[in-house]
């Protein structure tokens, strides 16, 4: 008894230093272009969520917006228009709010997991609006 206790000790000690590791590698800072890069005929969008892979409920969704030579975007108005591919969920249009230097920050909610699209519509003054539509996958937790 005393000789299996001394042996599960370092392995139960082993596992939580990797657990450890996890988890001050996940809550990290919103990667760049966690949800991919998207052309449109003006625009060069690139979408990323916090937390970088989307679960169920609340998100940080932040788009980078460029020009088609490649420089930010700052004029800009931003929607996100949130939806499933496999089913309807309604109109769910969410205002991303400029965060300075081309990037626009929105909070979504994901109500279900599974095969998700948001349409980024970028409107600036005087032009019309463009949209980008981006399809990724929520998962449940
Ligand atoms: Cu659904």
């Amino acid at each position: 008894m005393k000789s299996r206790t001394a042996l599960l000790l370092p392995v139960y000690l082993f596992c939580m230093l990797v657990v450890g590791f996890a988890q001050t590698k996940t809550p990290g800072a919103p990667a760049t272009g966690t949800l991919g890069e998207k052309k449109s005929a003006s625009y060069v969008v690139t979408l990323s969520s916090a937390p970088a892979a989307p679960v169920r409920g609340l998100a940080t969704l932040e788009a980078f917006v460029a020009d088609a030579a490649g420089a930010a975007v700052t004029d800009a108005q931003l929607s996100f228009d949130l939806n499933m591919t496999t089913m309807n969920h309604g109109k769910n249009i969410v205002a991303a709010a400029p965060q300075g230097d081309g990037r626009y920050a929105g909070q979504v909610r994901f109500m279900m997991p599974g095969p998700w699209r948001v349409i980024v519509r970028v409107a600036r003054p005087g032009q019309a609006p463009e949209d980008l539509r981006f399809e990724f996958n929520v998962k449940f937790r």
